[in-house]
């Protein structure tokens, strides 16, 4: 299948590749995963996170069999709810909100796993197979096509919010049922 699967995946394969290569005398101080995922870097060449649409899947979008207009609001999307057929699917995303938001996918559905401190784990994300359209500014369409197998997913933004908290948290999650 080709399912489009972007910074997650990548992440938690360099991770992966890391934990494995540091076989050597002092792997004990790579413990945990790398939380240096480049965007929050402040680098006058990176583009800073949410302040731009990185469409996902250009390259399936006219294979699409059907087409998801899904609105980003503060907080929650709309439909909540999502029904498609397996098989290639855009999501049109309207972010309608006063802030950046993101349409990530768990594989699965249930709820977003969370470390003990209570932020999103990325690891644990990454083992499920969790994937995204990145946050992208208010007032901004922004699209994502993925040829998506049949199941249950969770639709999360975990996106932080001024207080600190997640939009997940918030109550920006929703499900998709591909079947
Ligand atoms: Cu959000």
């Amino acid at each position: 299948m080709h399912t489009s699967r972007t910074l997650i995946v990548p992440l938690f394969a360099i991770v992966a590749a890391l934990g494995l290569g540091a076989c050597g005398d002092d792997d004990d101080v790579a413990a945990g995963p790398s939380t240096d995922s480049g965007e929050e870097s402040v680098g006058a060449d990176v583009v800073e996170y949410g302040s731009e649409c990185s469409p996902v899947g250009e390259d399936l979008e006219a294979e699409a069999e059907e087409t998801v207009a899904i609105q980003l609001a503060d907080y929650a999307f709309v439909p909540a709810d999502v029904t498609v057929a397996p098989g290639v699917v855009t999501f049109a995303a309207t972010n309608v909100g006063e802030e950046a938001h993101e349409l990530a996918f768990l594989p699965g559905g249930g709820e977003v796993p969370l470390t003990q401190d209570g932020a999103p784990d990325e690891e644990a994300l990454a083992e499920a197979g969790a994937f995204e359209l990145e946050a992208f500014p208010a007032g901004e369409d922004c699209n994502a096509t993925y040829d998506l197998e049949p199941g249950e997913y969770t639709l999360f933004c975990i996106v932080e919010a001024a207080d600190g908290e997640t939009h997940y948290e918030k109550g920006m999650a929703g499900t998709l049922t591909v079947g």
